[in-house]
């Protein structure tokens, strides 16, 4: 697969490619930490390479991906010093990219491209946040174990208006919330998109997930809008406090 005349290009790669990949590096039984230190020097190389690929050949150019050399080593820093991870996840189309602009916290926002998903990375300060949908492709979820180390709070985005998804919403994030290694992450949901008529308030939100049974968790429910921007300070400052208040 390093083959230079067969670049690995974002949702390209196959089934099998993906299954060799887990046997090779990271199975769910093999989920050592040096294992996942592997897999992610591996993809962050790789993405490495197809950048590479695409500024070299024009008709491969694929847009996401500039910048790129210089995000895989910022990716590798970021790695290497194992900073406090914050993972925004929710639904596609819950808002989370519009989030993840309208907080400005990093300079540079891309999407890396690993095994079969997306990771958009923002660096601010020494917090990285990593977005992810969730949602289908659950046979690339073995992956996501290799991205919850240091992870210290989870923002889970809902999409206030979208109420046929919201007990689907609420089985994935239950889901999360079952990992181990998020135990003890804490929890901001954000009901974003506020602005729409129709939108559900945070109780209503907040009943559909069932916050109010979970268990030794940190947490809190905060209504905003990715798009006018209310709220999101809010929930920020919570989180950020929270996060440091955990650490110290
Ligand atoms: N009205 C409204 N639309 C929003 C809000 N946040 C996101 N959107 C829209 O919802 C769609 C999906 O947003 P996106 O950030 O791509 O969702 P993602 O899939 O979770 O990353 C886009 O059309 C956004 O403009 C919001 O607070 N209010
Ligand atoms: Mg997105």
């Amino acid at each position: 697969n390093n083959n230079p005349s067969t670049p690995l290009r974002r949702g390209t790669l196959g089934l099998r490619n993906l299954l060799e990949y887990r046997q090779s590096i990271c199975t769910p039984k093999q989920q050592s930490q040096e294992a996942c230190a592997r897999h992610r020097k591996q993809t962050t190389k790789e993405h490495a390479e197809r950048n590479k690929e695409a500024s070299t050949n024009k008709k491969q150019h694929a847009q996401p991906h500039s910048m790129g050399g210089y995000l895989s080593t910022l990716s590798r820093l970021v790695w290497a010093k194992k900073e406090i991870r914050i993972l925004i996840l929710g639904l596609d189309n819950a808002g989370k990219t519009t989030l993840l602009y309208r907080l400005k916290i990093g300079e540079v926002v891309t999407t890396i491209p690993t095994i079969g998903f997306n990771v958009e990375s923002v660096n601010y300060k020494n917090l990285n946040f990593n977005v992810w949908d969730l949602g289908g492709q659950t046979s690339i979820r073995p992956y996501w174990r290799c991205y919850y180390a240091n992870t210290a709070a989870v923002i889970f985005v809902i999409d206030s208006t979208d109420v046929d998804r919201l007990s689907t919403a609420a089985d994935e994030l239950s889901a999360m919330l079952n990992e181990e290694e998020l135990r003890d992450a804490a929890l901001l949901v954000f009901a974003n998109k506020q602005d729409q008529p129709g939108a559900k308030g945070a109780g209503d939100i907040s009943e559909a997930l069932r916050l109010g049974e979970l268990k030794d968790r940190n947490w809190t429910i905060v209504a905003c809008s990715a798009i006018d921007g209310r709220g999101v300070s809010e929930g920020m400052d919570w989180m950020v406090q929270t996060v440091q208040s955990d650490s110290s």
